[in-house]
């Protein structure tokens, strides 16, 4: 149940605020009191404790609420254009892209593109590379030269569920592990 509506909230926030008329700011938030409005009777209807149960349950934190409780956005993954107000950070020297294998010819020749999100995501950590690659089929960890590519003036973003950002990484900055 609360992984429907984790993921139903997911769809809303990141990619079609629009399936239920919802409106998000420029910014990415919506407001909790429209979110349980638009939601009335429907398979997943919002409350103020369900989301306040799924922004604090999220394993990945992926959503955060306002300050003052009223209004809730994602943290990162969108694919319509939101301005998450991310400063630009100096990343780890190494970060680490979690794909399929099927991808790797591809990504190899063409290096990684953000595809239908705003930005390419990358870990920490191979663990949750892994996991990441794991979502798509058999999984691959490639290792990405963050430091060259911040050498090279390239940006990258820390969300505030510590995944890193940034617009695409060429291919010479790629290796497998
Ligand atoms: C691949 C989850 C072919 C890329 C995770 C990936 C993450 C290419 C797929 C977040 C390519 C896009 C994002 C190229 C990239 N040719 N394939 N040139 N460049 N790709 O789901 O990074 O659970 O949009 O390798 O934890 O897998 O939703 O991105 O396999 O943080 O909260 O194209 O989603 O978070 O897939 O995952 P996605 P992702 P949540």
């Amino acid at each position: 149940m609360l992984t429907q509506a984790s993921k139903f909230l997911s769809l809303l926030l990141r990619h079609d605020p629009g399936a239920i008329g919802l409106e998000l700011s420029s910014e990415g938030w919506a407001s909790v009191a429209d979110l349980i409005r638009l939601t009335k009777g429907q398979r997943v209807a919002f409350t103020r404790e369900l989301i306040t149960e799924l922004v604090r349950t999220s394993d990945k934190r992926r959503f955060v609420l306002s300050d003052d409780g009223e209004f809730v956005r994602a943290n990162q993954g969108h694919s319509i254009k939101v301005d998450l107000g991310l400063a630009p950070q100096c990343p780890p020297d190494v970060l680490y892209h979690g794909t399929a294998s099927r991808f790797l010819d591809s990504i190899l020749a063409n290096g990684l593109l953000k595809q239908d999100r705003q930005h390419v995501h990358l870990s920490r950590d191979t663990d949750t590379a892994l996991a990441v690659g794991r979502r798509h089929g058999s999984p691959v960890i490639l290792l990405v030269d963050a430091r060259g590519m911040h050498e090279l003036g390239l940006l990258f973003y820390l969300s505030e569920n510590g995944v890193w950002l940034t617009d695409a990484v060429p291919t010479r900055f790629i290796s497998k592990v």
